[in-house]
């Protein structure tokens, strides 16, 4: 912007700008200021005084309603506009100059138009509201995969937010120095029109505009925008991977420590998989998991010992609520129970927080997420199901120690799950990095929640990462079988099913902290210490090699959904042609032949 139209800017905007010294930063953000028109400029410069404010006039503002103090110190409810509740994919563009470099399966606009769209939107947005400035750092301060994003919004629930999630405030601007290299990230909620709303990532400009939403994954742009949209785009031209994955450690009896991988499609387990308690019996006997990071993973090969790595990028959790207890969750239940922000739950007459599954009996009324009276037998939810908390991962009681650590974690498995209620076992192993990459590629699962649609259907997910590819997905596929040869030694991968459901509709396997059985049998093949059985599907453990002592579950039962049905899982390659026809002639070759090596033999 020219110096003329900056001196036009009120005072205190051009003090704000004065204030920043990277001179890239300060032009886009006069730039921004001069579009958005608000009526002041806050900058965040990190740090639990400013929270503490964000969360004070928030409360003023009506976005935040203190909980009950003794319960929930410094926990806030937040309601969300109930248009508003979900990730909304056909909202969300890769706007690219060409259609091919989106793809088959993301929406695309032709980056001039996109901006040309979304100018219109921005123009006055911000008029008679606070614009915040949220400098922020992805990834552990100095790892060389950092990145520094610069989020403006109008929304004061989602500077807060930030807060958690990142590492916001001035040791982004330390990270970022001089340099050019960071995440222009603009949003406004707008006027929360659901026809007016745009999630537009512009992968070649490193930037993003979200117009028209203030819900998580819309909103908090350093999440799925910039550390997997724009990520995966840099990874694929950089030689390194940003995933849909939690990270976590297992340390097993003896003291051996090894890091697992795991990418399932949104609200299909990875917080809690993440956060998992083994149970009493292992517990005693050495078995303990820690959290690195429960939702992405940016992954690399080391250059002298060319193993894979693994950071967290985020520095919070923006977790499922429905289904989540002191049973199923406990490292969730202590995360959030101080300094958490709670979205679209039940506020109870005491000024705790209820939601579908936190008890096994409901409270007798509460006023519902969206502000109305609620009682048990009134037919609505109380809470959203995809209902949140939103906490700083420094409340995990079972943060990993390398959380923060710049050099990452290295990786030993990779895990793909699906929410499958038949077909696919509850565990298998690939036979190798081609074939554990065409698995991840196929993967199904059924849709939740976590956005907006028709829940239960079962859709092509490839890696968890459908909804987040930032380019053309025939090239993310080439990106991750290319890999196998940068990794000497590459970790084994396979593919997990948690939600297994028998003829009556209950699920097979208990879940949650029992997972760590398999996670044993993952481990072992692994340091290459238990035999396997061919299938065709892939490796399967013995009878017997999974531990099911002291469960509630039948052995027969276990083993008849490990057993591989030829006749579904050629129904199973029939659903697959759909992605399949999708890339068309851009397929690769490795999928094509792992496809027909599968089909010959059933
Ligand atoms: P996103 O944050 O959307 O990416 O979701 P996520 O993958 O982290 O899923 P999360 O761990 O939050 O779990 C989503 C839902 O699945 C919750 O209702 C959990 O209670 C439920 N869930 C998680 N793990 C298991 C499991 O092992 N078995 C069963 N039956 N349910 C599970
Ligand atoms: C997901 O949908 O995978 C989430 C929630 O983790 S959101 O941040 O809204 O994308
Ligand atoms: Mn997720």
């Amino acid at each position: 912007m020219p110096v003329d139209k900056i001196n036009k800017l009120p005072e205190s905007h051009r003090n704000i700008l004065k204030g920043i010294s990277n001179l890239h930063v300060r032009k886009w953000l006069s730039e921004c200021i001069e579009i958005c028109n608000p009526d002041q400029v806050v900058l965040c410069g990190g740090g639990a005084e400013e929270l503490r404010k964000l969360f004070a006039d928030g409360m003023k503002a009506g976005v935040f309603i203190e909980l009950n103090r003794q319960k929930l110190p410094n926990c806030y409810l937040h309601r969300s506009n109930p248009n508003d509740v979900a990730r909304t994919e056909k909202c969300t563009y890769i706007c690219t100059p060409t259609q091919a470099m989106a793809g088959p399966t993301n929406n695309w606009m032709e980056t001039r138009a996109a901006y040309q769209k979304l100018e219109p939107l921005f123009r006055g947005c911000m008029k008679d509201r606070t614009m915040y400035v949220l400098p922020f750092v992805m990834g552990p301060l100095g790892s060389p995969l950092a990145k520094v994003g610069v989020q403006i919004t109008d929304s004061i629930y989602v500077a807060a937010s930030m807060g958690m999630m990142t590492r916001m405030g001035s040791v982004a601007f330390n990270e970022l120095g001089d340099s050019n290299e960071f995440t222009r990230c603009l949003h406004s909620v707008g006027d929360c029109n659901p026809d007016r709303r745009y999630i537009c990532h512009f992968p070649m400009d490193n930037t993003v505009w979200s117009f028209g939403s203030g819900y998580g994954g819309n909103a908090l742009l350093g999440k799925k925008c910039l550390a997997l949209r724009i990520a995966s785009y840099l990874g694929y031209q950089q030689g390194w991977m940003a995933e849909h994955m939690l990270i976590s450690g297992i340390t097993e009896p003896g003291g051996r420590k090894s890091y697992v991988a795991a990418a399932f499609p949104s609200a299909c387990g990875k917080t809690n998989f993440a956060m998992l308690i083994p149970p009493e019996s292992y517990r005693q006997s050495g078995w303990k998991v820690t959290t690195v990071g429960d939702d992405i993973a940016w992954l690399w090969v080391d250059k002298t010992t060319r193993k894979l790595r693994a950071v967290n990028p985020e520095s919070g959790y923006f977790g499922v609520l429905p289904g989540t207890n002191w049973k199923t969750n406990p490292n969730a239940m202590h995360t959030m129970a101080h300094d958490t922000i709670y979205t679209n739950v039940a506020l109870l007459p005491d000024g705790d927080v209820w939601w579908e599954g936190k008890t096994d009996s409901p409270p007798p009324h509460a006023i519902d997420w969206i502000g109305q009276p609620w009682t048990p037998d009134c037919g609505r939810k109380a809470a959203h199901p995809n209902s949140r908390f939103t906490a700083p991962m420094v409340n995990n009681p079972a943060l990993d120690s390398a959380a923060n650590d710049p050099a990452g974690v290295p990786v030993t498995a990779i895990i793909f799950g699906g929410r499958r209620k038949d077909v696919i076992p509850i565990v298998y192993e690939a036979f190798n990095w081609d074939y554990g990459v065409y698995i991840g590629a196929t993967l199904g699962s059924e849709t939740t929640a976590a956005a907006a649609g028709k829940v239960g259907l079962v859709r092509r997910d490839p890696m968890a990462m459908l909804p987040f590819i930032g380019y053309n997905i025939a090239d993310y596929f080439i990106h991750w079988f290319r890999m196998r040869s940068r990794i000497a030694d590459c970790p084994r991968i396979f593919q997990v099913n948690w939600f297994r459901k028998n003829d009556r509709g209950e699920f097979v396997w208990p879940g949650y902290g029992e997972n760590i059985r398999i996670l044993e049998w993952i481990l072992k093949r692994s340091h290459g210490e238990v035999y396997a059985i061919e299938s065709q599907l892939g490796w399967m453990p013995r009878a017997g090699d999974i531990n099911l002592d002291g469960l509630n579950i039948d052995p027969t039962e276990f083993a008849a959904v490990q057993q591989v049905d030829a006749e579904s899982l050629k129904a199973e390659f029939l659903a697959e042609e759909e992605l399949f026809l999708k890339l068309a002639g851009e397929l690769p070759k490795e999928m094509i032949f792992m496809r027909e090596l599968l089909v010959s033999r059933l």
